[in-house]
């Protein structure tokens, strides 16, 4: 079986086609998070497009605190964005970042993903991935987390019915450097398109979504159900309910399907 190549800075930087995104590019070891190591960067006034990759970390982080699991094997990536989007239409950074990972995982690694708002990538009716966009003041990092070659299961009993990883819905590792060199491609690529028409990339989320037209459960402040209609220009569920149409907004709840 095919050795996956190393996880280096030259096997990524080596046919990197961007402009901008990964230039500059760290890989590094074990960090806590590379959310926080690209923070620092970009208070630094690090310019935007540098790109942090880690092999490990030891506290990764998803929405509303929660943990992410992180072992050796999957792509943990973070890039600096200085956005010139109004603030109220920065959760599409998240959405354009989402887009990005999903046609890396399938040109890579030829597994068909969707999204399921605000932030998960889906294989197999799992999660194998998901984004974090955290805003500083004139800046934002764009996390991006994909289970590669890992068995996610093997990390966190608790995963084991959630959860995936590309290794085992193909079968084999993935070449982890071409990931992580086409997460930047197609991220640059995204953005780029955000910034001139973010109707363009609503409609490519809509395309992949996989929770529009469904029942969903909303849970935050307020508990309800409804049916999942469409997102709008902030990056906002519309959930049609008795009552009307609600705008649910990712900074402050969670999302289940309903029966
Ligand atoms: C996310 O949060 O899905 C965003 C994950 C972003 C991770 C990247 S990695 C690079 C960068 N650096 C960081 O520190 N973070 C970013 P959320 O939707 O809140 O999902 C978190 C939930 O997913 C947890 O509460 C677990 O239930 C589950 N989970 C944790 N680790 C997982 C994993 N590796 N794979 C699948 N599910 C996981």
């Amino acid at each position: 079986m095919d050795e996956a190549p190393a996880l280096r800075r030259d096997t990524v930087a080596q046919g990197l086609r961007t402009m901008r995104f990964g230039r500059p590019l760290s890989v590094l070891g074990r960090v806590d998070s590379t959310n926080e190591v690209a923070k620092e960067l970009a208070e630094q006034g690090a310019s935007e497009g540098t790109a942090v990759i880690a092999r490990e970390q030891t506290a990764g982080r998803g929405r509303l605190g929660r943990p992410w699991r992180s072992p050796p094997g999957g792509l943990w990536m973070s890039v600096v964005l200085r956005p010139v989007l109004p603030a109220s239409q920065w959760p599409l950074l998240g959405f354009a970042a989402a887009l990005a990972a999903a046609e890396a995982i399938e040109g890579v690694a030829g597994v068909p993903t969707q999204l399921k708002w605000p932030n998960d990538l889906i294989a197999g009716g799992r999660k194998v991935g998901g984004i974090l966009v955290e805003a500083g003041g004139t800046y934002a990092v764009a996390g991006i987390g994909i289970n590669a070659n890992v068995t996610i299961d093997q990390v966190d009993s608790e995963l084991a019915a959630t959860a995936t990883s590309l290794e085992t819905l193909r079968g084999g590792p993935v070449d982890l450097p071409a990931l992580a060199r086409e997460v930047l491609s197609q991220f640059e690529r995204f953005y780029d398109v955000l910034t001139k028409e973010p109707a363009a990339i609503l409609q490519r989320w809509r395309e992949r979504s996989t929770i529009l037209g469904r029942r969903v459960q909303i849970v935050g402040v307020q508990t309800f159900e409804g049916l999942a209609e469409d997102v709008d220009m902030e990056g906002a569920l519309l959930v049609r309910t008795l009552s009307g149409v609600q705008r649910v907004y990712a900074g402050e709840v969670s999302l289940r399907e309903a029966g």
